[in-house]
This record gives structure tokens, sequence and C-alpha cells, in this order.
């Protein structure tokens, strides 16, 4: 038997790697997906801390309507795990940007947190309209988003699951999210690439990317595992490139 030499191998809490099966099983139907071959220093990252193994796997793919789908799967020290995803769209496409952060720790799953993000001014009526309707399970730890948050949606889950419960329904939202994103990306249509709404879109894209950026916790972790100048590269010039 081969072994996967990409890592993908090493297991993770047990929701961070059905949500990125979950992830990868919806990617798998996306129309004309491509391997983004870009960027190949940072898809594998490998770093040693007091003796422990560090590292971040990265799988970075494109398709129809959607330039960047990134997801990865990051272990960095004393029990801290991260599954993080962005699909970034194209956009001469009239959709958000869809994102989530499972941070796990020593006790357990500190943070999930799950959004379609608008890029203009409002979600598209049809996806407000279905994440409207939709039936957001209870959760007893709600966390309050912060300062830079401000480009998230007013559907932005973000929790620390009390139980296993919890994190299955979290799961759930997770998917119904992928769901109202891609059963509307298959029937849409492009814009121009100079028209208005394009422009616009690609503006809120950039704002995206500046405000995920001051996210201090992602850099502080990265710093501790790696160093602080690599860190602030692989955030700006990786995880949220301008596009
Ligand atoms: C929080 N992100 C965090 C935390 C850590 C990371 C350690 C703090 C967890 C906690 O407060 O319990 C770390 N996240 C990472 C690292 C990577 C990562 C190292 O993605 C990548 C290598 N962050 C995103 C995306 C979203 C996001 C796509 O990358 C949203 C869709 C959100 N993460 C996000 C938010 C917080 C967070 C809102 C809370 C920040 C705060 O409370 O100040």
């Amino acid at each position: 038997m081969l072994l996967n030499s990409s890592n993908n191998c090493h297991r993770f809490h047990p929701l961070l790697d059905s949500i990125a099966c979950l992830i990868r099983e919806y990617r798998s139907r996306l129309p004309d997906l491509e391997l983004l071959e870009c960027e190949s220093e940072f898809i594998n990252v490998k770093g040693e801390f007091n003796g422990e193994e560090l590292f971040i796997n990265n799988e970075m793919h494109c398709s129809r309507g959607l330039r960047r789908i990134h997801l990865e799967s990051a272990r960095l020290g004393a029990g801290l795990e991260i599954l993080h995803c962005v699909f970034f769209p194209e956009p001469t496409f009239d959709l958000p940007i869809f994102g989530v952060d499972v941070v796990s720790g020593t006790t357990g799953i500190s943070a999930a947190i799950v959004d379609l993000s608008p890029v203009s001014k409002d979600l598209p009526l049809w996806i407000s309209n279905q994440l409207s309707d939709m039936k957001f399970p209870f959760f007893k730890k709600k966390r309050e988003l912060p300062q830079w948050g401000k480009i998230f949606s007013k559907y932005a889950l973000f929790i620390r699951p009390d139980d296993k419960d919890e994190e299955a329904s979290f799961k759930h939202v997770v998917d119904q999210f992928l769901q109202v994103l891609i059963s509307s990306l298959v029937h849409l249509e492009p814009d121009c690439s100079d028209a208005n709404a394009t422009i616009e879109r690609l503006n809120y894209q950039r704002f995206y990317c500046l405000q995920q950026r001051r996210n201090d916790k992602t850099r502080n972790v990265l710093s501790k595992a790696f160093d602080s100048q690599w860190a602030d590269i692989y955030i700006e010039q990786f995880l949220f490139k301008h596009p």
C-alpha cells in the first residue's frame, strides 16, 4: 500500500475531520474543479517546537465561479488543531465568500465559526432568503465577534460547542451553508469583468482580506509555531492574499 505523502492521514479532532470530509465532498461536485498549483512553498509546511511536530497542510483548488477554494488543516503545538476553509468567488459572480474556522485545544473546541459573507452592501437576495428560512439550532455558548468581524453577515454563527450534539449541529449548519452556496453557483451566469458590480465585489473581497489579516489570534499562533515574519507573509500572501 502506498503511504499518503501529504500528511492527510493525520487524525484530527473528529469534528475537524468530519467537516473537512464534508467540504471535500461538496468540493468534488463543483463544476470545472481544478487544482491550483500556486505558491507551492506554502502547501505543506513543517516545523518543530519542544519536540512536538507542527505542520500545516493546504489544499487549493478553483472551479467555475470560485477563484480560490482553500482548505487548511494545521497542528500547531500544545494540542492546538485548526481547520480553516475559505471559498473566494470569482468577482464576476454574484456570490458571497464561504468561510469556516474551527479551533480545537487541550480542552476541546474553543471556537467554531461559519459564514457566507457579503461582497457587496448585502448578500444576494436569493441567498439571504434561503438563510432566513433556515432553522438555526440552539447553542448554549454563543461567542461575540471581534471588532474586525464586521465583514461577516448577520447569519454568521460563532460558538463554542458545548457537547457532541452541538458539534453535530454546527456541522449541520456548515452543510446547509455549503448547500446554499453551491446550489446558487451552478445556475449563476457571470457579469462582465469590467461591470460596476464586479469591481464592487472585487473591492469587498479586498476589504474582507484586510479585515481577516487583523485577527491577532491567528497571527500569534503562527508566530509562536514558526516566526513572526513568516506568519505575516503566510497571512498576507497566502491565507488572505488580495485578489
Ligand atoms: C479565532 N483563529 C482564532 C483563534 C485561533 C485562530 C487560535 C482563537 C480561538 C479562540 O478564541 O478560541 C487560529 N485560524 C487560526 C490559524 C489559522 C486560522 C492559525 O484559520 C490558519 C492557519 N478565521 C478565518 C476564517 C474565519 C475566521 C476564514 O481564518 C471566519 C470565517 C474567524 N477565527 C475567526 C474569528 C475568531 C477566530 C472570528 C475569533 C477572534 C477573536 O475572538 O478575537
